[in-house]
């Protein structure tokens, strides 16, 4: 005879994608013994379908800033956060990136940490004013000398390094000099930065991300003033920052694969405004493709289609970025693959009988939030992020170059961090990721944001986004519940 617990359990295994939180929901509100087996061995009995395709990349990721600290040290120049984090009032907390993880000199313990939990890639980010302190010029040896320290030991750990080459800390000599990403000057300079580097180091890695998250280094920076250098600048200096920044991104594609002593694996890494349907029928989806497109018309679109959309063009009439052909060419310069860091659905979306075909609903009053302000709970967005990446620019290879969440965590009297938010989310985004990679959209990895705490920009160091804890006093990192989970899918490649 079935126990009614049984029938539960064999329901929500019919749920196909829902099951991992049924199974889960399940053994915590305690069945009884036999029946706790039989939830286990369903479990495994489902393993073939769980699995993530073979050569799945499982990693994690930081940015230069946010980890590193030692600004002061070996000749890196100041760079717009140093400037901006030192404004009383900016960072919650007036904290700043000064010390951060110290990474700059933990980096061993630090691949350590990333081994201890199966991870077969990391993605960092170099930090330009360690490389050229004004920007441009005359390079500084013992910057890059870092890096190639963290290289060779990633290399020796069997630990696969992802580079990108901008995450926001512009050297503060290029904002001073040319007013930053307001000119083309910038754009040049990145480029033979980029150039730089990757004849530097590309006999040992081979994938680059070019720059990270657009809208926040652009718009969030230079027009609504909440991110370094806090600007506040009218519509059509925001719009030529946009482009200013994507051609930056053309520019240096081009000049990295020339100055390459082996060949490259280029990409974007960026925040990509996603529509999710709110229910998936054949219109909403065509609804959500068509918002998706133009939601990322100055940004990601242009970089994929080598193109601005009517739409963007016409609505920005007289504020219309300044741009040549030559330009949008290299904007839209191949990529090898589409990096994209995935928190949300930016907007739910329904087909509408209007002339755009969709309408954007405003967010629910109550949706979910997880610990930072901005992040509504959406696990979808896991699932319909790569796949519009598919369908609108039939991207070959997709990476999701960040998705994690920020939480409040505290270490308990005996050691322990125990971060179930965490998991949780982790569970649901990571379900539909796999609904995404069985269906056969080509996502090669999944990068957590982020590997331990950090300086979480504004947010200082308040909200913990990592794996692994950190105690901002004698800097020791603890593991917590949510690396353990990690740990387990990353080694069985599979969704637990
Ligand atoms: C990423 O941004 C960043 O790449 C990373 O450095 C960061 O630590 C991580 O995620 C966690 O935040 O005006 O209130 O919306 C994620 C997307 C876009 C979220 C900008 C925060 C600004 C704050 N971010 N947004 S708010």
């Amino acid at each position: 005879m079935k126990s009614k617990n049984e029938t539960s359990r064999r329901d929500f295994i019919k749920l196909g994608g829902t099951a991992t939180l049924g199974l889960s929901t399940l053994h915590l509100t305690g069945c009884k013994e036999g029946e706790t087996e039989n939830v286990a061995k369903s479990a495994s009995n489902q393993k073939g379908n769980r699995r993530f395709p073979d050569d799945f990349v499982w990693g994690t990721a930081t940015a230069a800033y946010q980890v590193e600290g030692a600004v002061k040290e070996d000749g890196r120049g100041m760079s717009i956060w140093d400037t901006y984090s030192e404004i009383p009032g900016k960072i919650k907390n007036n904290d700043t990136g000064e010390v951060a993880c110290d990474m700059y000199h933990r980096y061993k313990e630090d691949v350590q940490l990333m081994k201890s939990i199966h991870a077969g890639a990391y993605r960092f980010s170099i930090s330009w004013p360690r490389v050229f302190p004004e920007g441009m010029g005359t390079p500084n040896p013992k910057g890059l000398d870092f890096y190639d320290r963290l290289i060779d030991e990633l290399l020796a750990n069997g630990i696969t390094p992802y580079a990108t080459l901008y995450h926001w800390d512009l050297p503060q000599t290029l904002q001073d000099k040319y007013g930053g990403w307001q000119s083309k000057e910038t754009s040049k300079a990145f480029a033979a930065y980029a150039a730089y580097v990757t004849e530097k180091i590309s006999d040992r890695v081979k994938h680059y991300f070019t720059l990270n998250e657009f809208y926040s280094f652009t718009d969030l920076s230079y027009g609504q003033g909440q991110l370094a250098p806090g600007l506040k600048l009218p519509q059509k200096g925001i719009v030529q920052v946009r482009h200013n920044a994507v051609l930056a991104h053309g520019m240096a594609v081009e000049a990295m694969r020339q100055s390459a002593k082996s060949p490259l694996e280029i990409g974007v890494a960026e925040n990509i405004v996603t529509a999710v349907p709110v229910m998936d029928t054949r219109e909403n989806i065509e609804a959500a493709k068509n918002a998706t497109r133009e939601l990322n018309a100055g940004l990601l679109t242009v970089m994929l289609e080598g193109k601005y959309t009517d739409k963007y063009l016409n609505s920005l009439g007289s504020d219309a970025p300044e741009f040549t052909d030559e330009e949008l060419k290299l904007i839209g310069s191949p990529l090898d693959f589409v990096g994209i860091n995935v928190y949300l659905a930016n907007k739910y979306v329904l087909a509408a009988d209007n002339e755009d075909g969709y309408e954007l609903l405003p967010h629910a009053k109550h949706h979910p939030t997880m610990a930072s302000p901005w992040h509504l709970i959406s696990p979808e967005s896991l699932y319909w992020a790569p796949r519009l990446v598919k369908e609108l620019w039939n991207a070959k290879e997709i990476y999701i170059t960040e998705n994690g969440c920020g939480a409040t965590d505290e270490m308990t009297n005996d050691g322990k961090i125990i971060d179930t938010d965490r998991v949780m989310f982790m569970k649901n985004y990571l379900t539909q990721l796999h609904r995404a990679t069985s269906e056969g959209i080509p996502v090669k990895g999944y990068f957590h944001w982020s590997l331990m705490d950090n300086f979480e920009w504004i947010f200082g160091y308040g909200i913990r986004f990592g794996l692994f804890y950190m105690d901002y006093e004698t800097l020791e990192r603890t593991p917590k519940q949510s690396a353990a989970y990690f740990k387990n899918i990353a080694k069985s490649n599979t969704l637990i």
